[in-house]
């Protein structure tokens, strides 16, 4: 891949504010502009770009991406900056083009089922304005009070709701995307069904702003359930909920959400959880269902009565709004309950097949006694997905410590791997798992990757560093 130029970037705050008016530029001097030098990944740089562009329409959006690559100046596209995994780091310097700015929801429409929004409506918004009308967007990332609908297409992000309702992928039905170079590409559809073609949405959503920046999003919405009620399962020990999870799967039991938080998790947001979880949970299983009203008991009943025969200590409804809310505000509470706790917090998402569930908890829990570090593992663990956090109080300036830190997360990426597992389940590749590719590609398809991404960049501008690995040398 092309290495990205220094670049006669000098004058390029200059040209941008030209073109946009300094309204849309955060430029150098700002109070704002290291804000966009960071994101919610655990890394300890700071990647001050040279202006931060917030532009408020797909033409904007087109005229920084024509001037940034005839002046070839690398530019990273930014939504809300909740990754983490340094996804929206402008580490080539340049320009970070931000969305936050493009927040209409241009239509929800309950005939056709659709929402047609602007990337930077912020995800939980949207949810609630579908939901008036009674509809439904079911992609629930726990940044979801604060994530933007672009950020989720652009990392394919998922939730505790994919279990049922599948990630992000699945909802976006057509996309306005504005390409390096200034051209402004409209695809896909807003039909429930469609084959016309290649796929090219599907081959935009995931890519974390390396082809393209998204500006317009058609989305599927469904009805709204009418009711759901939340369960949760108190178990001895991560293993045993572990297991019951694993065997909640095999029985049938179809619920919209199938959780896991273990010990260290729960006790670390206690004192700032309304929800008051039991002294004696070693671990938690949450589970919640939707459906019709009559049938909520029902479902409960079942689901407590296959808990109880799993070992679990104790079984707990959450049927009222105000107690379901508790229960949610408690589980979106752990990630940044634990960062705030930690002055390291080096989190992993990766995804295990199904029946690897059990197994890749215990190897978490060797890799962290061989390693001495402290763990925290909760999650989306019906799916696979575990969020493997480790976690100190370290100097995070020190590079032994952070050698150390992301050795543990390599071994944990190893045994993914070895369980036929894929090292990110829901937050991306961005920086952060850039160079651990390798362990689960082949050279070959990471080959393949580089000059997909070369086809929509030539000149390796847009975002350039992140998603893929460069190619290895051959002395390497
Ligand atoms: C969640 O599910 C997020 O809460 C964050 O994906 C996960 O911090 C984490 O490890
Ligand atoms: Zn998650």
């Amino acid at each position: 891949m092309a290495a990205v130029l220094p670049s006669a970037s000098s004058s390029i705050v200059g040209v941008l504010e030209k073109e946009l008016g300094a309204a849309a530029i955060v430029g150098p001097g700002h109070e704002r502009l290291d804000d966009y030098g960071r994101d919610e990944s655990p890394l300890p740089e700071f990647f001050p770009p040279e202006c931060a562009v917030l532009v408020e329409s797909t033409e904007q959006a087109a005229a920084v991406l024509r001037i940034c690559a005839e002046r070839k100046v690398p530019v990273t596209p930014r939504g809300a900056g909740s990754g983490m995994c340094g996804g929206a780091l402008p580490i080539a310097g340049g320009v970070v083009l931000s969305t936050e700015r493009m927040q209409r929801i241009k239509e929800i429409d309950p005939a056709d089922l659709v929402a047609v929004v602007e990337p930077g409506v912020v995800t939980g918004v949207l949810q609630a304005a579908v939901e008036e009308q009674g509809l439904f967007y079911p992609p629930d990332p726990a940044s979801l009070e604060f994530c933007s609908i672009g950020g989720n297409a652009a990392t394919n992000a998922g939730g505790p709701r994919a279990f049922k309702y599948g990630v992000t992928r699945e909802y976006v039905l057509g996309l306005e995307v504005a390409l390096m170079g200034g051209e402004i590409l409209r695809c896909g559809r807003r039909t429930a069904k469609g084959v016309t073609g290649y796929d090219l949405v599907a081959g935009f959503v995931g890519t974390e702003g390396t082809f393209g920046v998204i500006t317009e999003l058609v989305l599927k919405l469904l009805p709204r359930p009418p009711a759901a009620a939340t369960v949760l399962g108190v178990f001895a020990d991560v293993a045993a909920a572990g297991s019951a999870i694993t065997m909640l799967l095999r029985g049938g039991l179809r619920p919209r959400v199938l959780e896991l938080a273990d010990k260290h998790s729960i006790d670390h947001i206690r004192a700032k959880s309304r929800y008051r979880f039991p002294e004696n949970a070693g671990a938690i299983v949450l589970i919640e269902v939707d459906g019709e009203p009559e049938s909520m008991t029902m479902m409960m009943e079942q689901i407590g009565m296959r808990c109880d025969e799993l070992g679990a200590l104790d079984v707990l409804a959450a049927t009222e709004p105000a107690e379901r809310a508790a229960v949610w505000q408690a589980r979106r509470l752990i990630s940044p309950a634990l960062k705030e706790g930690y002055r390291i917090k080096v989190n992993e998402d990766i995804c295990v097949p199904r029946g690897k569930i059990v197994e890749m908890l215990a190897r978490i829990d060797r890799v962290s006694a061989e390693t001495g570090i402290a763990t925290a593992v909760f999650g989306h663990a019906g799916d696979g997905n575990l969020h493997c956090n480790f976690l100190s109080n370290e100097d995070p300036e020190d590079p032994a410590v952070r050698k150390k830190m992301w050795a543990a997360a390599e071994q944990v990426f190893i045994h993914t791997v070895a369980l036929g597992g894929t090292l990110s389940g829901e937050h991306g590749v961005g920086l952060t798992k850039r160079d651990y590719m390798h362990l689960e590609m082949s050279e070959q398809v990471l080959e393949w990757q580089r000059r997909w991404k070369l086809m929509w960049d030539p000149q390796n501008l847009l975002n350039p560093g992140k998603k893929i690995p460069a190619a290895r040398r051959c002395s390497e």
